[in-house]
């Protein structure tokens, strides 16, 4: 089942963190959950799709809108921090499409873009992934 998926890769790969809720994993380039969603292999809803990039709904929103995008290839980039200038290409077009979902998304408003890196921001999933964030007030400082 889905859950029993999430449940399986959440034993193997999470652990608790002193934030509470929020959870951290431990950093590592093995392939993810996101390569499932990339693959099809688990459902996900799915809101804008390209050659390079992938955009779905986070399964734990926390906003009215709350949209992931990744890479569909990893490249080594697990996080922000393993960027090499030749990532410099598919950055600037999740942040790009970002900013198409954002509209598609009819944020108007504003929105937040966050990118968590390291088990210090509670990275939980290491496939580089951009948050967008929408649809309430959004606060400052961020937790
Ligand atoms: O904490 P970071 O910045 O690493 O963000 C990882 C995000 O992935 C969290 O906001 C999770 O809620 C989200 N996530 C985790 C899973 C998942 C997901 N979003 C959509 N679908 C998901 N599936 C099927 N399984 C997950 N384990």
């Amino acid at each position: 089942s889905r859950l029993g998926v999430i449940a399986s890769h959440l034993s193997s790969a999470y652990m608790a963190s002193e934030k509470g809720a929020a959870v951290a994993a431990t950093p590592s380039d093995s392939p993810t959950i996101f390569d499932k969603i990339i693959n099809k292999e688990i459902p996900a809803t799915i809101v804008y799709e390209d050659d390079k990039v992938l955009a779905f709904r986070d399964i734990a929103p926390q906003a009215p809108t709350h949209i992931l995008l990744i890479p569909k290839v990893k490249d080594g980039l697990t996080g922000l921090s393993k960027a090499e200038e030749r990532h410099s290409v598919i950055l600037g077009h999740l942040l790009y499409t970002a900013k198409l979902v954002a509209k598609q998304e009819g944020l108007e408003d504003g929105f937040r873009i966050v990118i968590n890196d390291g088990p210090s921001a509670c990275q939980s999933v290491y496939h580089i992934h951009v948050h967008l964030l929408g649809g309430r007030q959004m606060n400052w400082p961020p937790g």
